[in-house]
């Protein structure tokens, strides 16, 4: 409970047993249920994070939009918050953008990466790749987003029904933000936060994933 509100951590994960253990011990007291989505990993994360207080959800349908899917309307609470299952987005954060959610009376709350606080928290590439997508993001929807990738966001869980999310993989990031930022409705703003270099593997694939988030970003905003 924090500030007189439930909240509820959702964490997809694929294979981040060093990961999430990281996580969920540096989680805030605060937090009231951690729901870790595990998409058939072949290490030991679902063992790990049951093994540390979380619940787990497996879901047999792979990718990370579709552990979100899954994960976020499984939240029984007031509030969520997300976050990869690598360390990357440092745990004190929480606090700061429940605070700012609250404080303004906002419905959506995105972390935002950049500029970045320590510049060798991401690869160039990435930075690269990153900042591409915002400013298609930003021609194509005439919003002020400056990191239409982050994955780690705060909301009312009141909202989420309305948004139509058609992502199963990474693009959802990206159309959750559209969605909240289309809709009359929800109050959103951006709040800047810190960032770290991932424990464990990289999985993700720059140049195809790069693109396939690009493709999504003209289809959502020209066919759907
Ligand atoms: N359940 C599930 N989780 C996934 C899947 N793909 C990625 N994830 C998780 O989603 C989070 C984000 O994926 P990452 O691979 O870290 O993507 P990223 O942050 O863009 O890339 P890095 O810079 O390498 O961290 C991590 O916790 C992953 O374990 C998937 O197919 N299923
Ligand atoms: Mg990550």
């Amino acid at each position: 409970m924090y500030r007189g509100k439930t909240v509820t951590a959702v964490i997809p994960c694929y294979n981040e047993e060093e990961g999430i253990r990281f996580v969920i011990e540096k989680m805030p007291e605060f937090v009231d249920e951690i729901i870790v989505v595990d998409n058939n990993s072949t290490d030991r994360t679902s063992e790990v994070a049951k093994g540390l207080g979380a619940r787990v959800i497996f879901e047999k349908r792979k990718g990370y939009g579709r552990a979100y899917k899954t994960g976020i309307p499984a939240a029984e609470t007031d509030f969520v918050v997300t976050l990869d299952g690598d360390g990357s987005y440092p745990l004190d954060e929480i606090r700061r953008l429940l605070d700012h959610l609250m404080d303004n009376d906002l419905d959506f709350v995105s972390g935002r990466r950049f500029p970045l606080k320590q510049s060798k928290s991401m690869h160039f590439m990435n930075q690269v790749g990153n900042t591409a997508l915002t400013i298609v993001m930003l021609l194509l929807y005439f919003r002020n987003i400056k990191d239409s990738q982050s994955g780690m966001w705060a909301f009312k869980s009141s909202i989420y029904k309305d948004f139509k999310m058609t992502s199963d993989g990474m693009p959802f990031s990206e159309e959750l933000k559209i969605e909240a930022i289309i809709s009359p409705d929800v109050k959103f703003e951006e709040f800047h936060i810190d960032y770290h270099e991932r424990i464990g593997e990289v999985k993700l694939n720059m140049w195809e994933d790069g693109i396939r988030n690009l493709l999504f970003l003209v289809k959502k905003r020209f066919f759907r």
